[in-house]
């Protein structure tokens, strides 16, 4: 829609008058929160009622409440969630504590995508919390003020030509109106609908008609709700969906931020303020990922975790599945191999499975069949008033096993080393929307270089992307948001319980995943800190718990002997910038200081290293001879300095290297980012730099020498 000429009453406003919104007008979701980001030096007040009614005031819009004064929502903004909550009825709520399987269609589930276009406004109003003064989820957006057209998924900073959108700090609000089909809607079928965002960015709340259902905090992560006493009863009539989605970082959200407040008058604006982060790309927000519409019966299958185990021709696997809405139930499992054969049977709620001669899940390029995958098909039969319910869901398992000793990391029993990318969910217009044809270019291009794993660096991605892992066998370190650890306060105890529950809810999410084969909770902290211990070795000790059977660590840029988190990980994950960021230009000085590394970790922990990132920027195109930095040559030779190390010590501890970075990406502006950082090899547009042929040689070459399968070919792999 025409983003370019704002339609009239929407008063998109300028550079200044965005910057002028007062501190007090994030109108954050928690009382919490709202003091934490709103809170100016200069003293600004927190919201008052006359705020909020001025906020309303300048707006004519139909009201809901048929006439009657409007409530001071604005200081009740914090109990707005219970209020909207108390009018629910029935199973409506919040974010359910069970399960996040992925909706799957079997014979008792249907699921419906909403991606496409849905309205949108952005909250521009003095203080952000127009939306929530007048209520716009009571009644279709359209009603309360002019929306525009926004792409689901995606994040909405590039869609438009307007630079108050790509930098918009607050809330935005999005709808769309869904018809349901009949039979989801009639009361008596014991059938249950769910709504489900697979990630929105940062905080959301989300109605149906005009109900609250939900309410979320953090990115990249998914979130659900029942939302069948809401729209059973009702068929033919759409069912409105409206969400509100604030992007505001604290020093308590995961990645943190702060808002800063400019109070020189004479070099800023009344109420200036930014937002202030501590990590390198930019803070893309909006519904990131698919929303999902799906059913199951009433009686359902909430959660199914899966471990496994294998020794000579034998592999168990042990599973466990928990049921919600009876106590009396039957289980029944069925694991089929890829040929539809069953090769096991179960029942009850827990148990194993025993797989004679089972095929492996294997690495890319370590097997000719990598990514292989059971599925195991879990029934559940309920009784519910003299009828028989049935709920089916589909897991798709892979059976392989994790183990790290001091110097190796050990997949299935065998030696693996991570020849691999640091990647970002990041593209032009989309920002960090899902995007199928880049997802498979993406996956395309790692197999063309040769990657056998990356890092989700700096943040959980996409199931999707996740699925296409477990299938292609690219193994992944899956990283929380927890990056830009920086300063004290972030390490304090309402940072700690959030990382906690951040965790919980992404080892929920894929725990069951053959290609996640390490828990990585942070990126980068300031590890040096004294406070950073307890931190860790809580957030460290609570994962593990949650999930024994896999590895945990974070990545640190620390010197070994200050860091206080390293005691507690299970692999070292050291990021430098010798030659860039450290005596920039010297690529010389690279060899002594990568050894000095290596032996001062290994000396320290005798723990197995990953060389979780090195890089340089290169502009494409820009060439130097002999290489200067930000040349293509410079990149390359920078990189192959690097190598030379690895090749020493990957025959001792060194298990490991992920080049920063699989693609260039967007940043915050700044004195050294050209239109974002350049460190990709390949371009944000996914083409090849110079040094993407080095490594492409290098990773064929590490798989053929490592690999305990005859030399795999580049040529035989057809898609490459
Ligand atoms: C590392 C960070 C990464 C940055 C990179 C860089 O982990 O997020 O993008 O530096 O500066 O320290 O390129």
């Amino acid at each position: 829609m025409a983003a370019a000429a704002p339609p009239d009453g929407l008063t998109l406003p300028t550079a200044k008058m965005a910057a002028a919104a007062p501190p007090d007008g994030l109108a954050l979701p928690t009382a919490k929160m709202a003091a934490a980001a709103a809170a100016p030096p200069g003293g600004a007040a927190l919201p008052t009622t006359k705020m909020a009614a001025a906020a309303a005031g300048g707006r004519r819009c139909p009201r809901s409440d048929g006439g009657r004064a409007p409530l001071p929502l604005l200081p009740l903004l914090p109990l707005l969630p219970l209020l909207a909550l108390a009018l629910a009825t029935g199973r409506a709520g919040a974010v359910p504590a069970g399960g996040m399987l992925y909706p799957r269609e079997t014979p008792s589930r249907e699921l419906k995508e909403l991606g496409g276009l849905w309205s949108f406004r952005a909250d521009f109003s003095a203080g952000r919390a127009a939306g929530f003064a007048q209520r716009w989820y009571r009644q279709p957006l359209r009603q309360t003020g002019p929306v525009i057209d926004m792409p689901v998924p995606a994040s909405f900073n590039d869609i438009t030509q307007d630079p108050n959108l790509e930098n918009y700090i607050g809330w935005v609000w999005y709808e769309k109106e869904v018809l349901l089909p009949r039979r989801w809607l009639q009361e008596d079928l014991n059938t249950r609908v769910v709504l489900r965002f697979g990630s929105a960015h940062y905080y959301s709340i989300v109605w149906v008609n005009g109900v609250q259902v939900a309410e979320h905090e953090g990115g990249h992560l998914p979130f659900e709700a029942d939302i069948s006493s809401i729209v059973q009863g009702s068929p033919g009539i759409p069912c409105r969906i409206t969400v509100a989605v604030n992007n505001t970082l604290t020093p308590h959200t995961l990645p943190p931020g702060s808002i800063q407040y400019m109070n020189d008058v004479s070099k800023y604006p009344k109420n200036y303020f930014v937002q202030n982060i501590k990590f390198d790309f930019f803070n893309y927000a909006g519904i990131h990922r698919p929303v999902m519409l799906y059913t199951t019966p009433s009686v359902y299958i909430d959660d199914i975790t899966v471990t496994t185990t294998s020794s000579e021709n034998i592999a168990m696997v042990q599973y466990q599945v928990s049921v919600v809405g009876s106590a009396l139930y039957s289980l029944s499992l069925s694991l089929r191999d890829q040929e539809g054969k069953e090769v096991a049977t179960g029942d009850g709620s827990a148990g194993e499975l025993k797989v004679l001669d089972p095929n492996l899940w294997w690495p890319y390029l370590m097997h000719e069949n990598p990514g292989y995958r059971y599925s195991l098909e879990v029934k559940l039969q309920a009784q519910v008033n003299g009828a028989l319910l049935e709920d089916i869901y589909t897991l798709p398992v892979g059976i392989r096993t994790v183990h790290v000793t001091s110097t190796q990391f050990l997949i299935n029993g065998k030696p693996f080393y991570f020849h691999g990318v640091n990647k970002h969910e990041d593209a032009d217009i989309r920002g960090k929307g899902l995007d199928w044809p880049l997802v498979m270019k993406d996956f395309n291009l790692l197999r063309w270089l040769g990657a056998n794993s990356f890092r989700t660096s700096h943040y959980p991605y996409a199931e999707e992307i996740m699925d296409l892992c477990d299938a292609y066998g690219i193994v992944v370190i899956d990283e929380c948001p927890g990056v830009g650890i920086k300063t004290a306060e972030s390490f304090g105890n309402k940072s700690l319980q959030h990382h906690l529950v951040v965790m919980e809810e992404l080892v929920r999410r894929d725990k069951n995943r053959p290609s996640v084969v390490m828990w990585s909770v942070a990126n980068e902290p300031a590890s040096q800190l004294p406070a950073a211990a307890h931190y860790f070795k809580t957030v460290i000790a609570h994962t593990k718990a949650l999930d024994p059977s896999r590895p945990v660590t974070f990545v640190t840029e620390a010197n070994n002997a200050l860091d206080h988190g390293a005691p507690y990980v299970d692999v070292i994950c050291v990021n430098s910038y010798f030659s860039w960021y450290h005596d920039p230009g010297h690529l010389e000085v690279i060899p002594l200081q990568l050894m000095t590394q290596f032996e001062n970790w290994y000396k320290t922990y005798q723990k197995p290293i990953i060389q979780s990132e090195y890089g340089a920027d290169s502009i494409p195109g820009l060439h130097s001879d002999p290489p200067l930095m930000f040349s293509e040559e410079y990149q390359k030779a920078l990189l192959k300095e690097y190598h030379s190390v690895f090749d020493k010590k990957r025959k001792e501890y060194v298990i490991g290297e992920l080049i920063w970075n699989f693609a260039d990406f967007m940043t915050n502006q700044g004195t050294t980012r050209v239109l974002g950082n350049k460190k990709g090899i390949f371009t944000r547009q996914r083409q090849p730099k110079s040094a993407a042929f080095v490594l492409r040689e290098r990773y064929w070459k590490i798989a053929n020498e490592s690999s305990c399968l005859p030399p795999v070919i580049k040529s035989h792999i057809h898609f490459l």
